[in-house]
C-alpha cells in the first residue's frame, strides 16, 4: 500500500491530545523521509493545544475547523489514495472532517490502541496492550525499516505521545517494550527531560488559578462510593480564560487521594448543548471503559475513557450520584 501510493492523509480524532498529535506527525515525518516521492499530509479535525505547538510539523497541521483551511482539506483528501487514521476507533471520532472521508474509495489504514474498532477501516492495527498509539506508530516504523529513519523530531514527538498517555509511565505501561522503546528514543538523540518540561511545565497563570479552584472549590469527594468529581460550567471556564487543552489532566487529580478510585471531570461543551464527560479509575477491578459505555455514549480505555450526557450540568451531577448509588 505504501510503495504504491501518491497522496495520503494522517488524521486523527477530535480534540487531539499529545498522543494524537505525537503519533500523527512522528508518522507523517516518517512516511516523507521513506517514501519522498510520496506526498503526506496531516489534518485534525479541530486545533490541537498551545503546549504541543513546539513538535516538529504543528506549524504544518492543518485544521478542520479553520474556515481558511476546510476547503483546501477537502480538496486535498479528494486527491488522496490512502488515508491513516491514528488513535481512534469509528469515524464519527473525526466530528465534521469525517464528511470530508465519507464515501471516499481510498483505503484506509487504522493504528490505534482503543478498544473494540468500528468496521470501517481496510487495515487494522489495533491493540490495546499498547501503551500509546505513539508507541504502535514506533513499533511499526521499527518492523518496517528499522528506527534509524525517524528523525529527532519524529522521536520527540513519539516521546510526547508515550509521556502523556502514560502519566510518565504511571499507568498503561503493560510490557517492557515500552521502556525499551523509551531507551531507542533517547539513543536517536531526545533530551527526554527537556520534552517533559515542554510538555508540562507550560501551563499559563490562569490554567494553573483554574485548576487551584477545581480542587479547592469544585471537586466534590464520596468517600462511602471511593470516587469524587469536579464539574465545570461554560462561565466558570471562561472567568479562568478557557484555552481547548487547559482541562487535560485534571481528571487524574483526584485520583491521588489515596482512598478515591474513581474520578470524573464534567465540562459543560462550548455550544452549550451537553456535557463532556472524562471518566479515570485506578487499579484492574473498576473499568471506566463500561461505565462510559453503559451512561455516557461513550468508551475508550480501561482506566481512562471519555463521553458526553445531553442534559444540564446539574443533572448531570445527580445522574453521576445515583450512578454511585446503584453501582459502587
Ligand atoms: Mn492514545
Amino acid at each position: 500500500m505504501l510503495s504504491s501510493a501518491r497522496q495520503c492523509l494522517v488524521t486523527s480524532h477530535v480534540n487531539p491530545d499529545g498522543d494524537a498529535v505525537g503519533a500523527s506527525l512522528a508518522w507523517w515525518s516518517y512516511l516523507k523521509a521513506a517514501y519522498p516521492a510520496m506526498e503526506a499530509r496531516v489534518a485534525f479535525p479541530n486545533r490541537y493545544p498551545e503546549f504541543l505547538g513546539w513538535i516538529e510539523g504543528a506549524a504544518q497541521v492543518a485544521v478542520y475547523t479553520d474556515d481558511k483551511e476546510k476547503e483546501a482539506i477537502q480538496d486535498y483528501v479528494k486527491g488522496c489514495d490512502l488515508i491513516f487514521c491514528l488513535d481512534f476507533n469509528a469515524i464519527n471520532r473525526l466530528d465534521s472532517l469525517s464528511e470530508a472521508l465519507a464515501d471516499h474509495s481510498a483505503p484506509r489504514v487504522l493504528i490505534d490502541h482503543h478498544r473494540q474498532p468500528a468496521d470501517e477501516f481496510d487495515l487494522v492495527f489495533s491493540d490495546i496492550s499498547m501503551s500509546s498509539t505513539s508507541e504502535f506508530v514506533y513499533r511499526i516504523v521499527k518492523a518496517l525499516d528499522g528506527k534509524m529513519l525517524l528523525s529527532k523530531g519524529a522521536a520527540e514527538a513519539l516521546y510526547a505521545g508515550l509521556i502523556t498517555d502514560t502519566g510518565s509511565f504511571s499507568f498503561s505501561v503493560n510490557t517492557p517494550e515500552t521502556f525499551r522503546m523509551a531507551a531507542d528514543l533517547m539513543e536517536l538523540g531526545i533530551d527526554k527531560n527537556e520534552v517533559a518540561g515542554k510538555v508540562y511545565d507550560s501551563y499559563s497563570e490562569k490554567r494553573m488559578r483554574l485548576l487551584g479552584y477545581c480542587l479547592q472549590s469544585k471537586m466534590r469527594v464520596f468517600p462511602k462510593h471511593r470516587a469524587a468529581c469536579i464539574a465545570l460550567s461554560r462561565s466558570e471556564l471562561e472567568e479562568f480564560c478557557f484555552q481547548p487543552g487547559d482541562t487535560e489532566g485534571f481528571v487524574n487529580f483526584p485520583l491521588s487521594i489515596k482512598k478515591v478510585r474513581l474520578a470524573a471531570l464534567f465540562m459543560e461543551s462550548s455550544d452549550r448543548t451537553h456535557i463532556r464527560v472524562s471518566l479515570r479509575s485506578k487499579g484492574k477491578d473498576l473499568s471506566v471503559n463500561e461505565l462510559a459505555q453503559k451512561y455516557f455514549n461513550g468508551g475508550g480505555h480501561f482506566n481512562a475513557s471519555g463521553g458526553k450526557y445531553f442534559d444540564s450540568l446539574k443533572n448531570c451531577e445527580a445522574y453521576f450520584e445515583k450512578i454511585l448509588k446503584d453501582e459502587f
